[in-house]
């Protein structure tokens, strides 16, 4: 499983979208299933509060984080599409995601993809990103 973000810088204060692809090389990546998230010290945040009072509340939305936190996770735009980039055979995926809702701030220096195969087993990766 690869994870590629474009290496365009990114404000995290800023509306915004994040191209890149995902490639997976023996297996049919569900296109429905991609979600993305900042990493906090080492930990991929899908489904927790970022800042507020509480880091790493498992969360639904926003609502479950106090005091200002964000619950961070967010699908891909429906710009992204499928297409077999590197003719292997298995479905590759150019996306594009928002950065807000991510819980990506100056400080964030990788992102974070979880999904799954068509096959149900689940995936994850991590990539850089260029946040200034
Ligand atoms: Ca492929």
């Amino acid at each position: 499983m690869i994870l590629s973000i474009s290496e365009q810088a990114v404000n995290p204060d800023k509306n915004g979208v994040l191209p890149g692809y995902i490639s997976a090389r023996s297996a049919q990546i569900d296109t429905t299933t991609p979600r993305f998230a900042a990493v906090v010290d080492g930990d991929c945040r899908i489904d927790e509060c970022i800042g507020g009072t509480q880091d790493a509340n498992s969360c639904a939305s926003d609502l479950d984080c106090p005091d200002g936190g964000m619950c961070a996770g967010v699908g891909l735009s429906s710009s992204s599409y499928a297409d077999d980039k590197d003719g292997d055979g298995f479905v590759d995926l150019t996306i594009h995601f928002p950065v807000q809702g991510t819980g990506i701030s100056f400080s964030t220096t990788e992102v974070c993809v979880e999904g799954a195969f068509e096959s149900g087993v689940e995936f994850g990766a991590t990539d850089n990103v260029n946040v200034k």
